[in-house]
């Protein structure tokens, strides 16, 4: 089975109602679904919103990845003003442009916010982090400075998203560029590649694709970052493959990665850990998937490369490694048998958004003390493909996945990020411009409903229940 049948039955009381009304027809408009949210457009028309935070006063700091921008975003109005243009950024249809940021934990005293984006080193398209002041006279951020440069990019997973620890260090996450598969299948993957002593000290970043950074405020190295095969660099995990999302609860930190054709992942990550890629997607379970190295494969750039197995060609099996080195995730969306149909004609060309994914792009938490109940110590992950929130409750410990995966808020668009109001009665929800996803009836969509937004789903138990 590719999903729980709970996750259904939650979803179609909220569904039902969404279908029925013009839900988020336009900007402004408030329109009931069913108990116990609202929802409706706060903001469209965002030039690509990637990443939101909320700023020392209440409002929505909003990257724009492809406008170049970071946006103030009042939460109420949805009222915005520039707060940053940063011309270097290099820009791309899905992948390049201004990514994540991150607010310094001592911004009340240095004024420092902290952005990562894509930009162009001579001809080589590189991702860097800068830090930027900001003049409360001004109400805008002054020139950005360079806090790390050089680090590997590409047309295609970039990862990108940033995040303080309560450890005061910064936390990057670092795609593997896409290599081997699409338009990059020839070009090895080097998510499992670590960085030697010597391109440390050359400050060569070029094994940092697939990892997860762990990076001091002004760029260095923590001492108390993992000696990894001997040598420490900024490589805190190992074996990611496009990693979108980072959280802490508490000291501990989570991720969401998107998988091949199966098995994304939330992952609890420790230092040093090995998640597996491009060796392992999920769980070692040799379920649906096997890793071939078509850069290795004579005539590579002749066969049409797809990411799940051919059955003719060399594939190394997930259970062939030493499962005592890799970390297997806490879930996947979803695991499948390998007799899973990856080509279902009802897709059409799109036939990847009939595989068993998600595509899952960003993750928050509901706090134990939340006011919605039921959600109460969850994670909220957001999903591209699927338009959706969907909710995975945690263990007392909030260390594991426990019960079943709840799906909510669904519209024919792409969600980007998902954030949880201060107060927690609200959740927000930036969405792409522009993509392929699923439609009201799961079927393809390349047609976003609404382009560049933000939703606010708004708790509202008073409401009363839909019919
Ligand atoms: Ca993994
Ligand atoms: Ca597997």
């Amino acid at each position: 089975m590719l999903m729980k049948k709970s996750l259904f039955i939650c979803c179609f009381v909220f569904l039902a109602s969404l279908v029925a009304m013009p839900l988020l027809a336009a900007q402004g408009d408030a329109v009931p679904t069913s108990e116990p949210f609202t929802g409706k457009v706060l903001v469209e028309g965002l030039d690509a919103p990637w990443g939101a935070i909320w700023s020392p006063d209440g409002h929505l700091w909003v990257t724009e990845r492809e406008g170049k921008r970071l946006i103030d975003v009042d939460p109420a109005t949805g009222a915005k003003t520039t707060l940053l243009e940063i011309d270097e950024v290099k820009t791309g249809p899905q992948h390049e442009g201004l990514l994540g940021l991150a607010l310094a934990p001592d911004f009340k005293t240095s004024g420092l916010i902290y952005l990562t984006y894509t930009y162009l080193d001579g001809k080589d398209e590189k991702h860097k982090i800068v830090r930027a002041k900001y003049d409360p006279a001004a109400k805008k951020f002054g020139e950005p400075e360079d806090i790390l440069v050089g680090i590997p990019a590409g047309s295609d997973h970039q990862g990108g998203r940033l995040l303080f620890g309560p450890d005061g260090n910064l936390y990057l996450t670092k795609g593997e560029l896409g290599h081997n598969q699409g338009a990059n299948r020839c070009k090895p993957n080097e998510a499992q590649t670590l960085p030697t002593a010597e391109q440390v000290a050359a400050k060569d970043w070029s094994a940092y694709v697939g990892k997860v950074l762990r990076i001091k405020p002004d760029g260095g190295i923590p001492d108390d970052n993992p000696e990894i095969n001997g040598v420490r660099s900024h490589v805190f995990t190992v074996g990611h493959r496009n990693p979108q999302g980072l959280l802490f609860i508490g000291d501990q930190l989570f991720s969401v990665e998107q998988g091949p054709s199966t098995d994304d992942e939330l992952n609890h990550l420790e230092s040093g850990g090995n998640y597996g890629w491009p060796l392992i997607a999920g769980y070692i379970d040799d379920q649906a998937y096997a890793y071939i190295d078509w850069s290795k494969v004579d005539g590579c750039d002749k066969i049409a490369g797809d990411v799940y197995i051919p059955a003719d060609q060399p594939s190394v099996k997930e259970t062939s490694q030493d499962k005592s080195k890799f970390k297997e995730p806490v879930r996947t969306f979803y695991t499948v048998p390998t007799t899973y149909n990856f080509k279902d004609p009802k897709f059409g060309q799109l036939s990847y958004l009939g595989w068993a994914t998600i595509a899952p792009s960003s993750l928050d938490y509901y706090p134990p003390d939340g006011p919605i109940k039921a959600w109460q110590n969850s994670i909220l992950i957001s999903s591209l493909k699927n338009g959706a929130i969907y909710r995975v409750p945690l263990s007392g410990d909030q260390k594991q996945a426990q019960g079943d995966i709840t799906k909510y808020f669904h519209t024919p668009n792409r969600y980007r990020q998902v954030l949880v109001s201060q107060d927690g009665k609200k959740i927000y929800v930036l969405t792409d411009k522009a993509g392929n996803g699923l439609d009201e009836n799961g079927l393809p969509n390349q047609t976003m409903k609404n382009p560049g937004a933000i939703f606010v789903f708004e708790y509202a138990p008073q409401a009363a229940p839909a019919k």
